[in-house]
């Protein structure tokens, strides 16, 4: 159905545009576009598509766009069912645009910082060549997932639960590359800086610039990247190259990423400081005013897990039993125990859980739900980690951005006889 309105939707729009161009006349949904040659160049009626424009090229049709400017598209969970998360369905979080020019024969990655011995500037043939490949299935999830939740709300992309995903990734390790520069005794983070564009156009101002403490860089799994389930990334999730950690916010795994700096203290690029990517020390009462000094960088993310299949909405007819599946993820750690229930939590079942297929990858579960009788049921879906640390069935934690949000995700389903 949803094809069948996109291609509709294309056919228009193809009508349209030659329309315009040869008359600088069109029509719509039947309706005469009375201005349409005063549109301006480059621009399309809100009525030809989303309500900021179409999912741009490469990516699924159904994402949903939160924003278009810069660019932030976000899965539903549905969509989220395979086990491996194919690129056009991985969710886009822009902070900036991406640079207009790439030149991948001539892109170069540079290690600086006050804590390498010395600056050294890598082609991305000398990283290919160099250095030996690793891939790794490695669960990126934006901080600020699940945000839409929060209560007062937090200011923000308002992502719903879409912003995860868990792709393949190639590329070499970041600490063979930090091993052949050499770093000193006193490092204790690396920043990353990338060559997106600031939304003010000013080719001064860095977009964003984060980091991980060193033991996280020195990770096997800590990846510079450049491609994405055996393809080349796109450019919107960072072609030619980015840095990718697993299990921490993604707002670490820098995209179109120009150099690395080793430092002797934490990290201090924008989006470093004040609320972004950090939460209060101790719980606080939600809508607080919380104080720099309060605040902590936002580390190895929270479990939490995703229904997958049926989609919300499904109807169960002649039938009491029926498959649930999913995936889940617990920042650094493992996922120990998958549940899901029925009854609004008042009971659980066990549901099958498999093992990652690397360390940071998501893990797979699926569960043979039974009904009782007709009626509207809700399955709600809870992971537990290696450390016995369980989703809470309601939003936890309010803090200033919102981030961190694992509150059980759940779907609708309607049983009937
Ligand atoms: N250079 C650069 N890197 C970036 C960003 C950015 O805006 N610029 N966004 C970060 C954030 S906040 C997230 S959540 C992830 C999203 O990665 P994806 O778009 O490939 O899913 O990229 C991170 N890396
Ligand atoms: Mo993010």
């Amino acid at each position: 159905m949803k094809k069948e309105n996109s291609e509709n939707k294309g056919f228009n729009r193809r009508k349209f545009l030659a329309a315009t161009a040869l008359s600088g006349a069109g029509t719509l949904m039947g309706l005469n576009v009375v201005f349409a040659n005063k549109l301006p160049k480059g621009t399309e009626p809100l009525a030809l598509g989303n309500f900021a424009g179409k999912v741009p090229e490469g990516k699924h049709p159904e994402l949903v766009i939160l924003n278009d400017r810069p660019w932030n598209m976000e899965t539903p969970p549905h969509l989220l069912d395979d086990k491996v998360t194919p690129a056009d369905l991985l969710f886009v979080r822009n902070n900036g645009h991406p640079p207009s020019k790439i030149d991948e024969e001539n892109w170069t990655l540079t290690i600086a910082g006050e804590s390498v011995e010395k600056e050294v500037t890598l082609s991305l043939k000398d990283l290919k060549t160099k250095f030996k490949h690793y891939t790794y299935q490695l669960t990126i999830e934006c901080g600020g997932n699940g945000r839409s939740e929060m209560n007062p709300p937090a200011k923000g992309n308002q992502w719903s639960t879409g912003a995860v995903g868990s792709p393949e990734w190639t590329g070499v390790r970041l600490k063979d590359v930090l091993e052949y520069v050499g770093i000193k005794s006193n490092a204790v983070y690396i920043g990353y800086y990338g060559k997106d564009v600031h939304l003010s156009g000013d080719s001064k101002k860095t977009v964003i610039s984060r980091g991980v403490p060193i033991q996280k860089a020195l990770e096997e799994e800590s990846l510079i990247a450049w491609a994405i389930n055996g393809q080349d990334l796109p450019v919107l999730h960072g072609y030619p190259l980015r840095l990718v950690f697993g299990g921490w916010p993604a707002s670490t795994s820098g995209k179109w990423l120009d150099k690395i700096v080793v430092r002797d203290k934490v990290h201090d690029g924008p989006k470093m400081g004040g609320d972004s990517y950090r939460v209060p020390r101790i719980p606080v009462e939600p809508g607080t005013v919380v104080k720099e000094e309060d605040m902590k960088i936002i580390e190895s993310m929270p479990v939490k897990s995703l229904i997958t299949y049926p989609k919300s909405g499904a109807v169960l007819k002649q039938k009491r039993t029926m498959e649930v599946r999913g995936h889940a993820w617990a920042g650094d750690l493992n996922v120990n125990k998958m549940e899901v229930s029925i009854d609004f939590g008042a009971t659980w079942q066990v549901c099958e859980l498999a093992q990652p297929k690397n360390r940071l990858a998501w893990q797979h579960w699926k569960a043979e739900v039974e009904f009782p009788e007709e009626g509207y049921y809700e399955v709600w879906a809870k992971a537990t980690d290696s450390e016995g640390k369980a989703q809470p069935m309601v939003v936890p934690g309010w803090n200033p951005k919102g981030y961190l949000n694992n509150a059980c995700h759940r779907i609708a389903v309607k049983v009937l006889a």
